[in-house]
């Protein structure tokens, strides 16, 4: 009886290890989930999300929440209280304090983070980055390939633009790491091809991930460069604020970038602020850091470029070298491409995330 009960738990993990496996490219694929356990050990691993009140902040925890239940694990998720890297420092100090086992950082800034996480890792704790890297994190979980994301983001604009002209980019913090890094890689990518000489990038303002700045700073655009045509905005946050102002104002300028489905459906299709718009699965990114802190201690991989290593989940990463040109300072492995949403299935996607 008891061999059956082994058998039948044995099955159970497999089948649940191979859902945590899948691949999310559908949207009903996204909503398989392990039930939840109870954690069976002492071990806790935390998650730093950039700020509290980002709902994809919030799916980002969310992930990593499930997948510290799916490995048995304890969580705690601890928000700092604003974009700053300060209120980042206070908070991992408090969990080097506490005596966790690991830390996943979205970094605030790359600099000011790293001897708080060298710190850290001279306590015993696994440390890795996720979203936003920062120096001092033995791994760097990145989304999508940061020049992925740009070339979308830089073709966007050239489509949207009609080849020519003005646009701006409305970004989150002016010291957030992964938005530094798409627009130094926007930079290189349009220097590089004279196919997007007749653009004309006027600003790059920020708008801290707030709704109100990033709202604010869309009108101050709108009124100091009459004739832009596009702003670009590589933060949910900033999206969604940019497609509310345009739309309010009644102009025809075009709004691309980085956007929840859940929050911009409304705002995407041919005929409204964003034609379309880009994102992966941030619930993904969250788990994925918690599989790769678990392979980090569990000595499946040190973090080293050329390893490759394969996760609770399935799936099989290969560690990257960063690329400190673009501001990826750690190695890193990444979860998947940006995928592109249209009026023809957001709303779709809207359900997920
Ligand atoms: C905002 C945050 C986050 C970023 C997304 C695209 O929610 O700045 O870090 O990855 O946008």
């Amino acid at each position: 009886m008891k061999k059956i009960i082994a058998l039948l738990l044995a099955l159970v993990m497999v089948l649940g290890l191979v859902a945590c496996g899948a691949k999310t490219e559908t949207p009903a694929a996204s909503n398989e989930t392990t039930p939840e356990a109870a954690p069976t050990s002492d071990v806790t691993y935390a998650i730093v999300p950039k700020s509290a009140g980002n709902p994809y902040n919030e799916r980002e925890a969310s992930g990593f929440e499930q997948a510290c239940a799916d490995l048995g694990v304890k969580c705690i998720v601890q928000y700092p209280e604003d974009t700053s890297a300060e209120a980042q420092i206070n908070v991992i100090n408090n969990l080097i304090a506490q005596g966790v086992n690991a830390i996943a950082v979205a970094a605030n800034d790359a600099e000011a983070l790293e001897s708080t996480l060298e710190s850290a890792k001279a306590a015993g704790i696994v440390v890795v980055s996720l979203d936003s890297d920062a120096k001092g994190s033995q791994l760097f979980v990145n989304q999508a390939g940061v020049s992925e994301v740009a070339q979308v983001l830089v073709d966007s604009v050239y489509d949207m633009a009609g080849g020519a002209g003005q646009f701006a980019v409305l970004s989150a913090s002016s010291t957030a790491t992964n938005q530094n890094s798409w627009i130094a890689a926007m930079e290189q990518i349009i220097a590089a091809d004279s196919k997007y000489a007749d653009l004309e990038w006027v600003e790059t303002v920020y708008g801290d991930d707030e709704s109100q700045k990033s709202y604010d700073m869309t009108e101050s655009l709108m009124t100091n460069y009459p004739d832009l045509k596009v702003i670009c905005c590589p933060t949910t946050v900033g999206v969604l604020a940019c497609a509310q102002a345009v739309q309010n104002a009644g102009s025809a300028i075009k709004v691309a970038g980085l956007g929840l489905p859940s929050e911009m459906n409304g705002y995407v299709g041919e005929d409204l602020p964003c034609p379309y718009m880009y994102l992966w699965n941030p619930i993904d990114v969250g788990a994925t850091a918690a599989y790769a802190i678990q392979c980090l201690a569990d000595g499946a991989t040190t973090g080293a470029v050329g390893e490759s290593f394969t996760a609770a989940n399935g799936n099989t990463y290969e560690v990257l070298d960063g690329d400190t040109s673009v501001g990826v300072y750690s190695t890193q492995i990444i979860v998947g491409p940006p995928y592109e949403f249209t009026a023809d299935n957001i709303a779709e996607w809207a359900t997920v995330y």
